[in-house]
């Protein structure tokens, strides 16, 4: 099969809501010595960005949006640790990641994780639908010096500004950079919140942390 049938095939299988054939894809797509960052943006995320036009105008429904996740997680299952090849051994800095509170969308900041800790970051992912207090507590166990809280929906964004609020209540704020992403985020959110910084994908997540610490 070649590169772009593959990658569109990927795509496929997420709109389809395909976990097997996802997973078979993703397999195939490593044996042929494709790019397994490539196979997750133009392949995978390609999908479920159809996934959620389809959503949106209303074709799909919600069991349409957790199976394509589910067909996303399980190629990602074998297309991550091929990222994690050319993980560097020191430390460029300790993040702890999160999705905000009445927030279920982890695919992103998982993805998000995943490239940091490929790029030498020690990522401690506190998980899905996360309070400020939960941020907090793993900022002062792990002494991180970055926070990045994913958002999926307009209605959990205020939740970032939250996080902010409660990191200066916390007298954390100038220990940590704040990192916010996420579909509905954009930089003038982050601004407006007096977050660090924005990245709308994660390789730029990586590049804007590497910025933050001096890297
Ligand atoms: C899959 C999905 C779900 C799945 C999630 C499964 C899972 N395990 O994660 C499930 C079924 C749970 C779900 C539920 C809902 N969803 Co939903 N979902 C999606 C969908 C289709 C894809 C999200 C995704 O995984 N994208 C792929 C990843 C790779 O991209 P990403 O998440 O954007 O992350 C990238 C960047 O944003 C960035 N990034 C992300 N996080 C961070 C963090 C930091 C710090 C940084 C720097 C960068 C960064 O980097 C990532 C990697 O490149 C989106 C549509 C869309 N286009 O986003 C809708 C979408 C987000 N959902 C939507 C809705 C409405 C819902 C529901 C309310 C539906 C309902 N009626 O119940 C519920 C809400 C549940 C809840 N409380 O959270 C809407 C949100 C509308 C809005 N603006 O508020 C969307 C946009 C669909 C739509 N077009 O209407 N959803």
């Amino acid at each position: 099969m070649s590169r772009e049938e593959l990658l569109s095939k990927l795509a496929q299988a997420v709109i389809d809501g395909e976990p097997e054939d996802a997973e078979e894809l993703a397999k195939q797509a490593l044996e042929q010595g494709l790019d397994p960052l490539e196979c997750i943006n133009e392949g995978l995320t390609a999908g479920m960005t159809r996934v959620g036009e389809l959503f949106s105008c209303g074709d799909y429904f919600l069991p349409d949006l957790i199976i394509g996740g589910e067909a996303m997680k399980t190629a990602l299952a074998i297309l991550e640790p091929a990222l994690m090849g050319d993980q560097q051994r020191n430390v460029l800095g300790r993040v702890v990641l999160g999705t905000v509170e009445g927030d279920l969308h982890e695919i992103g900041k998982t993805l998000v994780g995943t490239l940091l800790t490929a790029n030498g970051f020690q990522v401690t992912d506190i998980g899905i639908d996360k309070p400020a207090a939960d941020f907090i507590a793993a900022i002062k166990e792990t002494s991180a010096t970055l926070v990045g809280a994913s958002a999926l929906l307009t209605t959990t964004m205020t939740q970032q500004k939250k996080l902010i609020e409660a990191l200066v209540e916390a007298g954390l704020r100038d220990q940590v950079k704040v990192l916010v992403g996420g579909a509905p985020v954009t930089a003038t959110w982050a601004d407006q919140i007096g977050a660090d910084g924005y990245a709308e994908d994660a390789i730029s997540a990586v590049a804007l942390a590497k910025q933050l610490v001096g890297a």
